[in-house]
């Protein structure tokens, strides 16, 4: 049984100064009922926390850590970086190499400008594509979370799901009145949408595989179908691949499902566990962006030297060959032990995956197909489930609604360490 003695210390201390005590909402585990642990470092495919305790790790930072924590090629390219200055504000040659490799790798952008988060990319994205347009109106799917800029604060996935606040307070209603949110995987809702609203309508941003509800998959020909009737409207089609990209792929999901987007936001992974974000797109819709055209954004520490260099360092492995093979061989493995575990002890649940990320829904015993369904599950089961393999040394997403991820520094003997937690948590729910 693990203590926190030092986690509880300093998450009380944190309260003090830090609203709830954490900066980012998702890691107070409100849902999950427990207190925060806070980490004190990461080695490979373990974390370690303040009070020497170790996990396996399948958070990834929400996703940035698909190679483990302190790769050596990423510590040294940061070194390298660090030695030379933190930031100039003036342009520099990493910043080029990065933008390169994104425009070599992500199928549909020929031209990108980072930025340093997910929120940021997206956020531009659909300032341009309302510059370039010059219709008013988004239109998201429920439960999807694109960050947390006002415009997608309308039933958001993620921490607002999670912690089930509803609407959007602080976002003056006539921003909500421009974000049209409708059910994923619903065709005709969205060609119902486009006939009343098509006209006003700058944007559809889209997580091509939701994975802020948990991971929800697309049915088949529904990205297609949304590809097509967006291009027949003159509706710029933006991928938000914030959490796909090079995850799923090393094109992201517009390689892994062949449909080319307008414009694709990134995140995560392109900083390499560095504050880093990225969006991109057709370089006749990007030149609008100043200072090649009219549409603002800008950003002190867009493309810094450490965060250029720890993505640059990250795509270079990520190009290996066999890389998206290993990481998903894990990920199956994986998932396959934990269905087997739960039928054994009839834990109703659902695992849904894609490549290297995954959700177990539990109280589930259908396909989770959208942000109606996802809401139905049981997350008194999953807080449970949650602390008990927290306590045996497995980290795991304080929240339903999101992913696991596999890492590539994940070894089979923790895969396998986790999956004999995961029994002992399955047999524990099965008996509770
Ligand atoms: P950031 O601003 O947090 O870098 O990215 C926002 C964002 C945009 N788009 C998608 C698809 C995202 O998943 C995110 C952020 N993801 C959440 C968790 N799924 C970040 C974790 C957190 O909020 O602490």
């Amino acid at each position: 049984m693990h203590h926190h003695i030092l986690s509880n210390r300093f998450f009380k201390e944190a309260e003090e100064y830090i609203p709830g005590g954490v900066n980012s909402p998702v890691r107070a585990c409100k849902s999950v009922g427990c207190d925060p642990v806070f980490i004190e470092k990461g080695e490979e495919c373990y974390l370690y926390d303040a009070d020497g305790n170790s996990y396996v790790d399948y958070v990834c930072s929400w996703g940035p850590m698909i190679l483990g924590h302190c790769h050596p090629h990423v510590v040294s390219a940061v070194s390298e970086a660090l030695l030379q200055g933190t930031s100039f504000g003036a342009p520099t040659w990493r910043e080029v190499e990065l933008a390169k490799k994104i425009v070599d790798l992500v199928p549909s952008i020929e031209k990108v400008r980072l930025v340093n988060s997910g929120t940021e990319a997206t956020m531009s994205a659909i300032r341009l594509a309302r510059g370039f347009t010059k219709r008013k109106k988004i239109l998201k799917f429920d439960g999807c979370y694109h960050g947390h800029a006002d415009s997608f604060l309308v039933k958001a996935g993620s921490g607002v799901a999670t912690l089930g606040i509803p609407g959007s307070p602080g976002v003056p209603e006539e921003i909500v009145a421009n974000t049209i949110s409708i059910p994923f995987n619903d065709p005709e809702a969205l060609q119902g949408t486009i006939e009343k609203e098509g006209e006003n309508i700058a944007a559809v941003i889209m997580e091509p595989v939701p994975a802020n509800m948990g991971v929800v998959l697309p049915r088949k020909g529904y990205l297609e179908f949304v590809r097509d009737i967006t291009s027949k409207n003159d509706i710029l089609l933006i991928f938000d691949e914030v959490i796909t990209g090079f995850r799923i792929s090393l094109g992201g999901a517009q390689e892994y499902f062949d449909i080319s987007p307008d414009l694709t936001c990134l995140g995560k992974i392109i900083g390499g566990g560095l504050p880093g974000g990225a969006y991109g797109g057709k370089a006749q819709i990007m030149e609008e962006i100043a200072p090649s055209g009219p549409v603002y954004q800008a950003g002190t520490l867009s493309g810094n030297p450490l965060a250029t260099a720890a993505g640059i360092a990250t795509l270079e492995i990520l190009e290996r060959p066999g890389t998206y093979d290993n990481l998903r061989e894990k990920a199956d493995y994986l998932a396959q032990g934990l269905t087997k575990l739960a039928d054994r002890y009839e834990v109703p649940c659902v695992n849904q995956r894609i490549a290297s990320m995954m959700t177990t829904f539990f109280g589930q015993t259908e396909p989770v197909m959208n942000f109606q369904d996802a809401m139905k599950s049981d997350t008194k089961m999953y807080g449970k489930f949650y602390r008990n393999m927290l306590d045996q040394g497995v980290w795991l997403a304080p929240s339903q609604f999101e992913a696991a991820f596999t890492s590539l520094a994940l070894n089979w003997d923790a895969v396998d360490f986790t999956l004999e937690a995961a029994e002992s948590a399955f047999s524990r729910l099965k008996n509770s």
